[in-house]
This record gives structure tokens, C-alpha cells and sequence, in this order.
């Protein structure tokens, strides 16, 4: 039996390694094929990559460890002049395996603060950055208030201001930052390709900022769970060209103002 287990630890260590190997070709990975649409999310990605290798090795070693450990308590107990040997506390084993992972620890403690610092921390933002909207989270969609063709976003609804609900354009390319607030409850902002997510907290404006490499639109939902209609908070992102987004803020702009009265007299 002892020699099953030497096996069983052995092969899922082996288990793990195919794994790795195969899993980015079949899919089995970050979405769309691993990668995130924006330069601070592929930062993000990542840190989440060198723990995953941090962890693996660790994990492939333990096994093989226990495995070869197991296989040779088995095979010595083969033979019946073989003693069983017992210790009781190493102090050299204790500080080794209390220091190696508080390094490990500490040096990814360490390591992220500078990724952390970018997303988070207002001082490091881009200097350059434009306010594109205010995303209002309430039970259950995305409302969306932009300012007019040329105008700043202003911190209260001005006459002009645009509206769209579940539908947030923003052009790509540049970094651009949207004031997060939330209605009732609390919402989570989640942009899983963009790798941004931000809780909508009642009381509070925060500003979330990033920057869409790619033109093409992505999913928005609710990552918080805030109601029975939690799940119909899906929303989309719009990344475009600066042409095309002022064009589609127009265009909007157009159908919201558009009271149907001045084209019925031009047609007369
Ligand atoms: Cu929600």
C-alpha cells in the first residue's frame, strides 16, 4: 500500500506539469486566449502568472518529496531487520520552513506594490487622462451621464449632459478614467477582459481609470451580489477611435435633444 501512495503523490505532481503544458492551447486559461486588453491588466496578469509559478514548483517539489519519501518508507519496509526511526522537533527545519515562505511572502508583498500603487493610489494616475463619464450602479443597471461634445464632465448633471444606460463608450488608446458611484446598494464594476474592477460603494465617487489598447467591445457585470436582479446588471464597454466616439456622442446627443418637431416642419 505504501508504494500506492508513492505513486499517487508522483503522479500528481506529473498531473500538474501536463496541465500547465496543455491548458493555454485548449483554452483552460485566463479568457481569450490570456490576454488582457489593457497595459496595466497585462501587469496585473502578470502577477497572477509568477504566483501561479510560485506556487506550482512548490507544489510539483512537495509531491515529489512525499512521494520518494513514501516509496523508500515502502521499500524498507520490506525488509524486517528495518527500524522505524523517530525525531522530535529540528530547530534548523523549523527556521528553514517558518523563513523560505515569509520570503516568499514578503517578496510578492514587495513586488505588486508598484502594479497596486498604479491602479489604486490617485497620486500615480496617468497625468494625462480624460474624465470620459459617471457610471451610476443602482439596482439593476449601469447609468451612464457623459458631457457634452467639448465640455468637462462636471461632479453634478448639467442640462447638456448625455445619457445612456448599460452602454458605456469610451475611445481607446489614451488612458481615460469614469467617476464610479452607486445608487443604493453596493455594485461591483467588473470589466473581466480589461482586468478592471471596482466596487461601487453608496456615499462615494471613485475614480477608475484604464486604458483599452484594442478597439472592441466588452462585457461589463455586476460582481457583487446586490439584489434579485444582480444578474441582469450586464453591460457593455465600447473602446473606439476618438473620431468614432465623438461621433457616437453626437449622434446620441442628437436623439436625446431631438424632440421629432423640427424634423416634421423641415419636411413641410
Ligand atoms: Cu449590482
Amino acid at each position: 500500500m505504501g508504494r500506492f501512495w508513492a505513486i499517487f503523490f508522483m503522479f500528481s505532481a506529473f498531473l500538474a506539469v501536463a496541465l500547465f503544458v496543455v491548458a493555454p492551447d485548449n483554452g483552460w486559461w485566463f479568457p481569450e486566449d490570456g490576454r488582457a486588453h489593457t497595459s496595466l491588466g497585462q501587469k496585473i496578469d502578470d502577477l497572477f502568472y509568477l504566483i501561479l509559478v510560485i506556487t506550482g514548483v512548490t507544489f510539483v517539489g512537495v509531491q515529489i518529496a512525499l512521494g520518494y519519501v513514501l516509496w523508500r518508507g515502502a521499500a524498507a519496509g520490506q525488509d524486517p531487520q528495518a527500524k522505524s526511526q523517530f525525531t522530535h522537533g529540528s530547530h534548523t527545519l523549523e527556521v528553514i520552513w517558518t523563513i523560505v515562505p515569509s520570503g516568499i511572502l514578503l517578496f510578492i508583498a514587495l513586488y505588486q506594490m508598484d502594479v497596486w500603487a498604479h491602479y489604486r493610489v490617485r497620486t500615480m494616475f496617468p497625468k494625462k487622462m480624460e474624465a470620459v463619464a459617471e457610471v451610476t450602479a443602482r439596482q439593476f443597471e449601469w447609468r451612464i451621464r457623459y458631457p457634452a461634445h467639448g465640455k468637462k464632465l462636471m461632479p453634478t448633471p448639467q442640462p447638456d449632459d448625455i445619457y445612456t444606460v448599460n452602454d458605456l463608450h469610451v475611445p481607446a488608446g489614451h488612458p481615460v478614467s469614469i467617476s464610479l458611484r452607486s445608487d443604493d446598494v453596493q455594485h461591483s464594476f467588473f470589466v473581466p477582459l480589461l482586468r478592471v474592477k471596482q466596487d461601487a460603494v453608496p456615499g462615494l465617487v471613485i475614480p477608475v481609470w484604464f486604458e483599452v489598447n484594442d478597439v472592441g467591445s466588452y462585457e461589463l457585470t455586476c460582481a457583487e451580489l446586490c439584489g434579485w436582479g444582480h444578474y441582469k446588471m450586464k453591460a457593455r464597454v465600447v473602446a473606439e477611435s476618438d473620431e468614432d466616439f465623438e461621433a457616437w456622442k453626437s449622434k446620441t446627443a442628437k436623439e436625446q435633444f431631438d424632440d421629432g418637431f423640427k424634423a416634421e416642419t423641415k419636411e413641410e
